[in-house]
């Protein structure tokens, strides 16, 4: 087996961790040391910054505190992400916190004003909401250009021997022995993958959910109102009277406190004598229809969208005697 120095460069392989890291060649490796650097912090930012969109949509609070949030985040992680290879490379947490607040301030700060200030731009992406794919995609733009606006930030000051290069002075050490070569070492092309994976999925499951919502903003389903209705044995719906507004969608919660099945069928006069009708006849699947049926002890929910006009309809239960029993209910749908 013949191994001439390309094999063995060729053998460190994909696997091999550090391989990306390496200390750059003289010459033109700054510009590769400049984009990893970027690269590194353009991951921490986009890390925080959406973990801040995420517990800031989470929790309610306003778009400034969410944004604040974010933007603290990605400094956090930022910071946290450079610092992982100092430690490895052998240097005390604070003596690592240091380097990484002197190198990585500048680079983080200009990337954070630059893909908020995209983001800003770009019609409703602030307003879109994680599950709406407009944010993946303006996240996307926004990191793209906050990458390109960092890169010369880095650049400039790796030129100056400040930045990363404060941080790659201390990274020449390829294989520490103790406990520290357990901390991973990240390389650039790595680093990208992870933010182009985490960006299209984000945007697959915001497609995704987007379709069972029909698009995300339109009619919400937690816009429509909670009615809850009891049926009991002596053929009483509680309430027997509601209230609904034209074009309402509600939600009925329906529970039957008694010992035999009852139904809650929505329909005009017309439709409830039909129901009643195919009662006694041979279809007997009144589940399909508007309205639930109940077994004993049971709780059944569906939503119900009324006409767009005022009218009075009902509701009732066409178990046999139920209905000429008097168990129907009376929906008012007036403003
Ligand atoms: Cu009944």
């Amino acid at each position: 087996m013949t191994s001439s120095t390309h094999d063995q460069h060729a053998a460190h392989g994909p696997m091999q961790h550090g391989a990306d890291d390496a200390p750059p060649a003289m010459g033109g490796g700054i510009n590769a040391m400049a984009a990893s650097a970027t690269l590194h912090c353009l991951t921490g930012c986009a890390i925080g910054e959406i973990l801040g969109l995420i517990i800031g949509t989470a929790i309610g609070l306003s778009n400034v505190a969410t944004i604040a949030l974010a933007i603290g985040l990605a400094f956090l992680f930022g910071y946290a992400l450079s610092t992982l290879p100092l430690l490895r490379a052998g240097l005390g947490f604070f003596g690592a916190l240091g380097i990484v607040l002197a190198a990585d301030t500048l680079s983080i700060a200009t990337m954070e004003l630059v893909d908020n200030a995209v983001m800003a731009a770009i019609p409703g992406a602030m307003e879109a909401g994680l599950s709406n794919p407009v944010f993946w995609l303006a996240m996307m733009l926004a990191l793209t250009a906050a990458f390109i606006a960092a890169y010369p930030v880095n650049r400039y000051l790796l030129s100056r021997g400040k930045g990363h290069a404060l941080t790659h002075h201390y990274m020449h050490d390829a294989q520490p022995a103790d406990w520290r070569r357990f901390i991973p070492s990240l390389g650039s092309g790595a680093l990208a993958a992870v933010i182009v994976a985490f960006m299209l999925g984000g945007l697959v499951v915001a497609a995704t959910s987007g379709l069972d919502t029909g698009g995300g903003h339109a009619a919400a389903p937690e816009d429509s109102r909670t009615v809850a209705v009891t049926m009991t044995d002596s053929l009483t719906f509680e309430p027997g009277e509601i209230s609904v507004a034209p074009g309402e969608t509600v939600r009925f919660v329906v529970t039957n406190a008694g010992e035999a099945v009852h139904e809650f069928l929505i329909g005009d006069e017309a439709a409830q004598a039909e129901f009643e009708a195919e009662m006694s006849g041979e279809d007997m699947d009144h589940d399909t229809r508007s309205g639930v049926s109940v077994d004993p002890g049971q709780t059944e929910t569906f939503e119900y969208t009324f006409a767009d006009t005022d009218e009075v309809i009902l509701a009732g239960c066409h178990e046999p005697g139920h209905y000429e029993g008097g168990m129907v209910a009376t929906i008012q749908v007036s403003d």
